[in-house]
């Protein structure tokens, strides 16, 4: 049975993005994607593409690239296991409701809440002037995506964290002024590598676009090419594996990767490598990855080879999401006291 705000059976709804701004990661994975997957157990899932966040990028813009990458995108989600059956998938400039809703919220959130999200800060640092003013007011569509589909819990990582914080105030700040239109979200965290660090930085969190070459690990990366990445992993100089996020971060970062994909607490990993070798827990780390990624990597690349299939099932995900995006924002603009059009 469907309830007002579109979820099945009286299910929680989740909803979560990622952007097409290059090869998904390790850390995209084990922060977000393995919590898209298992919540379609328990919830009525619904999941995009956000095209529209990768064009507020500072850096080139390729059209031609953004075409290829969301196609590619949606290979790997449906690759690592989000189920057409059970889940929505859908790119977001498919469904228009997300841009206008977005214009609704700019005009309830304010300058002040938007210029101290952390995300913003790190990427237009130092070219404040020069930034797209989508990259400022991306925090502002992100909640309009999250919004629109009442959903209650957002799988992400870490670095997500203030975004979502955001997107409870301006819709409670909506619901206060207008009326009880949205329903407020939580982050849904992992309890493990909510934030991946680079291999060669791990000061630096794994990222699509600002990553280093060897220091990050792709779901598409074949297995030669992930042990050679662990491999030349940047620990420390003290030899000893034990957990100290702020002391040993290249070493943390290690026993979180390898809890992660086998399942384990990172304290039960750290003790079974205590009296181990850096080189042996890089190549025990490297062999459990791979193993992990095998079968989504071969799903993804099979997938990739249909884009005709991959538009079909796209174009299915767009119709369903607009089936709760369309009233959700026919609320919002009412409440807003918008005149509906005669
Ligand atoms: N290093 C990470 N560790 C854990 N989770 C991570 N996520 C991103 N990096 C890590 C999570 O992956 C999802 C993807 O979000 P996104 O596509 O909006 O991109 P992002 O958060 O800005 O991360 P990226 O991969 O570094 O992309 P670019 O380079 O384009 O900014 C989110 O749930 C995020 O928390």
């Amino acid at each position: 049975m469907t309830g007002p705000d579109g979820a099945t059976g009286g299910r929680a709804r989740v909803f979560s993005g990622m952007q097409p701004s290059g090869a998904v990661h390790l850390g995209n994975l084990l922060g977000a994607l393995t919590s898209w997957v298992a919540l379609q157990d328990e919830a009525d899932c619904v999941y995009s593409v956000v095209d529209l966040h990768a064009i507020t990028a500072p850096d080139e813009h390729d059209p031609a690239l953004l075409q290829q990458r969301t196609l590619d995108l949606a290979a790997v989600l449906f690759g690592v296991g989000v189920d057409p059956a059970r889940s929505t998938l859908f790119v977001q400039s498919h469904v228009r409701e997300h841009a206008e809703l977005a214009w609704l919220f700019n005009c309830v959130a304010t300058f002040g809440e938007l210029g101290r999200m952390p995300q913003f800060k790190e990427k237009a640092a130092g070219r404040d002037a020069s930034v797209s003013v989508g990259l400022f007011d991306y925090p502002v569509l992100q909640t309009a995506d999250i919004l629109l589909y009442h959903a209650t819990k957002v799988p992400v990582g870490e670095d997500q964290r203030h975004h979502i914080e955001l997107a409870r105030d301006i819709g409670q700040r909506f619901n206060h002024r207008f009326g009880d239109v949205f329903t407020l979200p939580t982050a849904i965290l992992p309890p493990v590598a909510a934030r991946v660090m680079d291999l060669q930085d791990p000061t630096r969190k794994m990222s699509k676009s600002s990553g280093t070459v060897k220091g990050v690990v792709h779901v598409l990366d074949d297995a030669d090419t992930v042990a050679a990445k662990f491999r030349s992993a940047v620990t420390d100089s003290d030899g000893e594996v034990r957990i100290d996020r702020a002391g040993k971060p290249g070493v943390t970062n290690l026993l979180e990767i390898l809890a992660a994909v086998s399942g384990r607490s990172v304290e039960a990993v750290a003790d079974e490598h205590a009296g181990s070798g850096y080189g042996a827990l890089k190549s025990a780390v490297a062999e459990a990855v791979v193993a992990f990624l095998a079968p989504m990597r071969a799903r993804s690349l099979e997938l990739a080879e249909d884009p005709a299939e991959l538009q079909r099932l796209l174009a299915a995900g767009a119709d369903r999401a607009r089936e709760v995006a369309a009233p959700t924002l026919d609320r919002a603009r009412a409440a807003m006291g918008l005149l509906p059009p005669a």
